[in-house]
């Protein structure tokens, strides 16, 4: 028969064998080069699964409270300073962000007198801080009783907002957030009052000669927790 032909030229031809041999050695050749790439890729793979460990940073927060009520004379600027106690830095990791709300009405109690012009301005000094931030409000002004917020970030890139972070290690993203010398000393705010003359007055002792400002402040702490996310 023709293929039992074909198979005794295959097996017993010279050449055919050869040939064969050779078919057979190529094949091998190749199965071991893909066996080769396959396990490189995947101890690849593996390792870099192992070094790219994924966290997440997010942070438990406090706030320090204090105010503070002044009455400012007309035209006149005062400072008032604030200082965060050591204790709230040394219960947390790190100082994030300071606001101030400055508040006030109308209390001379005219008739006809309208609110006055309040400016504020937070200074920098040598307060360690984020003084450059872009999103700080360091100077406001409010001419119709409305309040003045401010807004400085302490912590360097302190959002406050969770986010995820890879490689390194947890110890590694902790202690990116832990600095206690970030908003340690005074704040200095300066206020100045502009006060506005109630309509139509003629008489002296019917005047405008001052205002009742109430200061906020608001010291954001944090505790920083850094979590492995499982992929
Ligand atoms: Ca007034
Ligand atoms: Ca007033």
């Amino acid at each position: 028969m023709a293929s039992e032909n074909i198979l005794d030229d295959l097996l017993f031809n010279e050449e055919s064998k050869q040939r064969v041999s050779i078919f057979v050695a190529f094949c091998m050749v190749l199965a071991v080069y893909h066996a080769t790439v396959f396990w490189v890729i995947m101890d690849d793979d593996i390792a870099a699964k192992d070094t790219m460990e994924m966290f997440s940073v997010s942070f438990d927060t406090n706030t320090h409270l204090h105010e503070e009520v002044r009455t400012i004379d007309d035209g006149d600027r005062e400072v008032l300073s604030f200082e965060v106690p050591t204790a709230m830095f040394d219960d947390h990791d790190g100082f994030g962000v300071l606001y101030i709300n400055i508040n006030y009405q109308e209390t001379s109690g005219q008739i006809g007198d309208s609110c006055d012009t309040v400016a504020a301005d937070l200074k920098p000094n040598s307060v360690q801080a984020d003084w450059q931030d872009e999103r700080n409000v360091l100077s406001g002004l409010s001419t119709d009783c409305s309040t003045i917020s401010l807004a400085l970030t302490v912590f360097p890139q302190y959002t406050g907002n969770q986010t995820q972070v890879t490689d390194m290690s947890a110890e590694h993203w902790a202690s990116q957030w832990t600095n206690d010398a970030h908003g340690r000393g005074m704040f200095e705010l300066q206020i100045e009052v502009d006060a506005s003359q109630p309509t139509g007055s003629v008489l002296p002792t019917v005047s405008d000669d001052d205002e009742e400002v109430t200061v906020s402040w608001e010291a954001v702490f944090f505790n920083v927790v850094v979590e492995e996310v499982e992929s």
